[in-house]
């Protein structure tokens, strides 16, 4: 017999840095252990020596980095007891939520705004069960209810203000430096609500310094770069924004949860915040797609935006080592690809002259 590896989720891998407890019963998907994939072809568009790499968290199990948080976050509440969990959301957390309240056996609520979310991500919810509350508002108006509702129903907030989430989310920070056996100079993300670039700074901080029990695994950390949607970008116009749009409906957020943790991030890591128009993005998003075969969504691609916006002005330098976040998966919006792209939209007879003159049209 061989000694079993079956990867069994982050809670398991991670169990000594995480408030996991004894007899805790594990509510997992096997979430975590993405690929760090190394950028061969954009670096070389660039004209600049950088090593670029992308953690693709939309192959985790729901689709996006959320399975992250919402393992450990779920894991509590059913921990404590709960036998229901609620959370707005732009789309991926509820999806997540979901999924993981469907593992669990419990209840989940999700409040998600009407008609702005992608619809790989509804149906999600859907198929997981999950009771749907569409509202008449954004992301923000749901958030809010979601902490009025949560004082007296017998619901658990799986958002990212429960501190379960940015334990879990933090872990991401840990495979990439177990991955590449060093830190990072930058990493680059996206941010929406905050919860992700709070988390990454703590797992960052937490493998640069020792404890009582756990010695420091690297002696640095990285500069953290914060991107966000024009049309969405509080960190950049310095306050809550009313009326957030982006066709990155994921960072459709005008008032983030953890404004303070991540302005800590920027502050502590010599970081920066930036914002990319909506045609910045899903130019970013189709180049990944087709210069690289690597498919995320547009919230997720304004991480990639940044890092070459700042790798060719000189802001990152040549020689670093830059990582960036893909924090979901590109077949979640199939509306968004498909409308930027071109197709033809005539079908030619289903003849074969007809097809080898379709290829000499456009070799
Ligand atoms: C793909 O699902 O807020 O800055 O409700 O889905 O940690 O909020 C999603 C956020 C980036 C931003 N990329 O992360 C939600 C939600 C994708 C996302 C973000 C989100 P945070």
């Amino acid at each position: 017999m061989t000694t079993p590896t079956r990867y069994q989720g982050l809670l398991n891998r991670y169990a000594e840095r995480l408030p996991v407890t004894e007899g805790m019963q594990i509510i997992s998907l096997n979430e975590g252990d993405t690929p760090l994939i190394q950028l061969q072809n954009i670096p070389g568009i660039l004209k600049k020596n950088v090593d670029v790499f992308v953690k693709f968290e939309g192959l985790n199990p729901t689709g996006s980095f959320k399975d992250r948080g919402m393992t450990m976050a779920v894991t509590q509440a059913v921990h404590e007891g709960s036998q229901a969990i609620i959370c707005a959301s732009t789309g991926n957390t509820s999806a997540s939520a979901a999924a993981y309240a469907a593992r669990a056996q419990i209840k989940a609520f999700v409040l998600i705004p009407e008609g702005k979310i992608a619809m790989g991500k509804l149906a999600q919810a859907m198929m997981y069960g999950a009771r749907i509350i569409q509202i008449q508002g954004n992301f923000d108006d749901g958030m809010r209810l979601v902490k009025e509702v949560a004082e007296t129903a017998p619901v658990a907030i799986v958002n990212s203000i429960n501190p379960y989430r940015l334990e879990g989310q933090k872990t991401a920070a840990f495979e990439i430096i177990d991955a590449l056996g060093a830190c990072p100079d930058y990493h680059c993300l996206p941010v929406g609500n905050a919860g992700n670039i709070s988390a990454y700074w703590r797992g960052y901080k937490e493998y640069a310094n020792s404890t009582e029990t756990l010695a420091a695994v690297v002696d640095k950390t990285p500069v953290m770069c914060g991107y966000q949607a024009a049309g969405a970008a509080p960190f950049i116009t310095g306050g809550p924004v009313d009326n957030p749009e982006t066709v990155a409906t994921a960072i459709r957020i005008g008032n983030p949860q953890s404004w303070e943790y991540a302005w800590q991030a920027n502050r502590e890591s010599g970081g920066w915040f930036d914002a990319f128009t909506d045609a910045e993005i899903l130019e970013t998003q189709k180049l990944l797609a087709d210069q690289e075969g690597i498919f995320c969504e547009p919230a997720s691609a304004v991480s990639v935006s940044g890092a070459m916006k700042d790798i060719t002005s000189g802001k990152i330098p040549e020689g670093s080592l830059v990582v960036c976040t893909l924090t979901g998966n590109g077949l979640k919006d199939p509306d968004t690809a498909i409308a930027q792209c071109d197709v033809n939209p005539t079908a030619i007879p289903a003849q074969r002259q007809a097809v080898e003159q379709a290829i000499l049209e456009s070799l």
